[in-house]
């Protein structure tokens, strides 16, 4: 079994004005392509692992071989990561619900969730990422750095936000804030929901 890119379930121009076409299209296919490609030739030399489902890789990277232990956690993490991410995008979702008692349980309002998500999105030295999570039940607020996975600490991811250059130069060149912004535009409420469980 080989890891396979997957397709999204919208056109590259559906998030448009706040994420546009060609970073979608580019982000997509060259970039996620290649972390899947490279998870594939990774586990060429170890096809013990190929069946393995990347969940299981990343929730147990201490047991991966290390020859190939780094590999797998750039590589695995940044196919994870971006099949999340896409799943989690659509315009003119609402939070409301579930998702949105959970949040101003949390974290006082959705204004103060926002705020706090945003700010420490900005304030990611480097790539990485913007996290969401469940940790032993509670909502917080977390990054990792590269592709590092959530699920590899063993926490739930809830949301998530790929704040790599890659993700937004090409509309918002050094306007990381501006790209967060346009982010809560296009946040899958009712898919964050989802994660919850
Ligand atoms: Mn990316």
């Amino acid at each position: 079994m080989t890891h396979k890119l997957p397709s999204l379930h919208y056109s590259y121009d559906s998030l448009e004005p706040f994420i546009d076409a060609k970073t979608m299209e580019i982000h997509h296919t060259k970039h996620h392509k290649t972390y899947v490609d490279k998870l594939n030739t990774a586990l060429e030399k170890h096809p013990e692992l190929q069946d393995k489902a990347v969940e299981e890789l990343l929730e147990n990277l201490s047991e991966i071989p290390e020859d190939i232990r780094k590999a797998v956690r750039n590589h695995g993490g940044g196919h994870w990561n971006h099949s999340f991410f896409w799943r989690l995008l659509k315009k003119d979702s609402p939070c409301q619900g579930e998702i949105l008692e959970r949040i101003e349980n949390s974290f006082g309002s959705f204004e103060e969730f926002k705020k706090k998500f945003s700010g420490t999105a900005l304030n990611l030295f480097g790539s990485g990422w913007a996290w969401l999570v469940l940790n032993n039940g509670d909502l917080e607020i977390i990054t990792t750095s590269n592709q590092d996975c959530p699920i590899s600490e063993e926490k739930i991811p809830i949301l998530g936000l790929d704040v790599w250059e890659h993700a937004y130069y090409l509309k918002y060149q050094n306007k990381r804030a501006d790209y967060i912004e346009a982010f809560f535009h296009v946040i899958n409420w009712e898919e964050v929901e989802k994660n919850l469980i």
